[in-house]
């Protein structure tokens, strides 16, 4: 059992919010860190890569969530529920399914996330091509998800976790460049898991976060540009 979890990150960022979701969940106490990206040179920027989140234990540090989510479910209290299936081929399903979540689908949306949240000119040709990657990777994920349940069966697992952080990004940046109904056209079953999805205790706490979070950025950018 681990005795001090620090996660170092910012609550509008989805990797970190999948990990936030994974303490909360195994029940591990944690504080969190302010931290953006771009902090400069390794190791200065925080993580190799100068990406955020990462996590500091009292046995080292870790970077790049799925490794921070086995390390968690490592150390999680025995009284806890871990958020994998039980037996392995389920257990390695539900890995799959991460897996298509972050490199069909996050990765897809990715490029358009400047001229949705941070201020760039929206490139028609980028637009096209990541709905065309998000449909191929919507088409995927559908093939292999438990979309009536939970995505792995009858019990909430990380890919549920990864599924809320990434799509609902997702479909925020699609409302804001004007594909609002994207992805009900492509995955119809899609909404109806988002909305059970968005009532569990642990969704509500990293949302309610983040949006206090990117009020606060707001703030800061309306300041920094006043002076
Ligand atoms: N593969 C990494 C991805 C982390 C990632 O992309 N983080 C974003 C924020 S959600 C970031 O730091 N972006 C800034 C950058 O790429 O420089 C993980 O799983 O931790």
């Amino acid at each position: 059992m681990s005795s001090r979890l620090r996660i170092f990150g910012s609550p509008i960022s989805t990797y970190y919010n999948k990990i936030k979701i994974a303490l909360i969940e195994l029940d591990l106490p944690f504080e969190e860190v302010p931290f953006m990206p771009g902090a400069g040179h390794w190791p200065e920027s925080g993580s190799p890569s100068g990406k955020i989140p990462f996590l500091h234990t009292a046995e080292g540090k870790l970077y790049e969530s799925q490794a921070i989510i086995e390390y968690l479910e490592d150390i999680r209290p025995q009284a806890s529920v871990s958020l994998f299936p039980g037996n392995p081929i389920e257990r390695a399903r539900c890995r799959e399914l991460i897996q298509y979540i972050e490199l069909y689908l996050d990765a897809a949306a990715r490029p358009v996330y400047p001229a949705a949240f941070w201020g760039a000119q929206l490139n028609q040709d980028v637009l096209a091509a990541a709905l065309e990657n998000l449909e191929k990777g919507l088409r995927t994920l559908g093939r292999r998800a438990d979309l009536e349940h939970w995505l792995c069966g009858e019990h909430y697992t990380h890919a549920d976790a990864a599924a809320w952080v990434h799509l609902s990004a997702i479909r925020r940046t699609l409302n804001i460049v004007g594909e609002k109904d994207f992805l009900d056209r492509h995955l119809p079953a899609l909404s109806g898991y988002m909305d059970r999805a968005a009532q569990r205790p642990s969704t509500q706490r990293i949302e309610a976060d983040r949006r206090a979070a990117g009020r606060a950025l707001k703030e800061q950018q309306t300041t920094a540009q006043g002076n």
